[in-house]
């Protein structure tokens, strides 16, 4: 019985370390993990562009709450756009893995501009915000125009 359940504890383990390598066991995990990832940080965005556009009073403390979060996803969805994930329910162009180190160039300035977008926040000064909301706001414009389709 003891043996039985070393094996299974080094079988299971091997399993594990199999897939950590693999990121996902199929292709539409990859899918779905890396659009919810865009999903969350689309609701943290739309809060701060509430805020950027003055539809909600500014509040540095709720901002930069709202960016970190921003930024913790924005490295999220980029490893999920492995070989073999362009097919099934996704807008990802083509293009994504044609030319696949422009989009890590856009994939990078969403990265670079969120965590400026979180400092510009803790900051307090409303008008530096405004500003890096701006510049993070056209890095997912940028993005989506060359490598998600309508
Ligand atoms: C958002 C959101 C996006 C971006 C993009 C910026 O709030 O969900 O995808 O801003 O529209 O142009």
């Amino acid at each position: 019985m003891k043996k039985m359940l070393l094996t299974l504890i080094a079988v299971s383990s091997a399993a594990l370390s199999f897939s950590a390598a693999a990121q996902f066991a199929k292709a539409e995990d990859a899918v779905k993990y890396r659009k919810a990832s865009f999903t969350v940080m689309a609701a943290h965005f739309g809060r701060l562009g509430a805020m950027a556009q003055g539809k909600v009073a500014f509040d540095a403390n709720a901002a930069a709450a709202n960016a970190d979060i921003v930024a913790s996803m924005a490295k999220l969805p980029w490893a999920a756009f492995g070989e073999g994930t362009d097919q099934g329910d996704t807008k990802a162009k083509h293009e994504i893995w044609s030319q696949g180190a422009k989009f890590k160039d856009a994939a990078d300035k969403l990265q670079t501009e969120s965590v400026k977008l979180a400092a510009a926040a803790r900051a307090g000064k409303e008008d530096v915000f405004k500003a890096a909301f701006t510049a993070t706001a056209g890095t997912c414009k940028s993005c989506h125009d060359d490598f998600r389709s309508k």
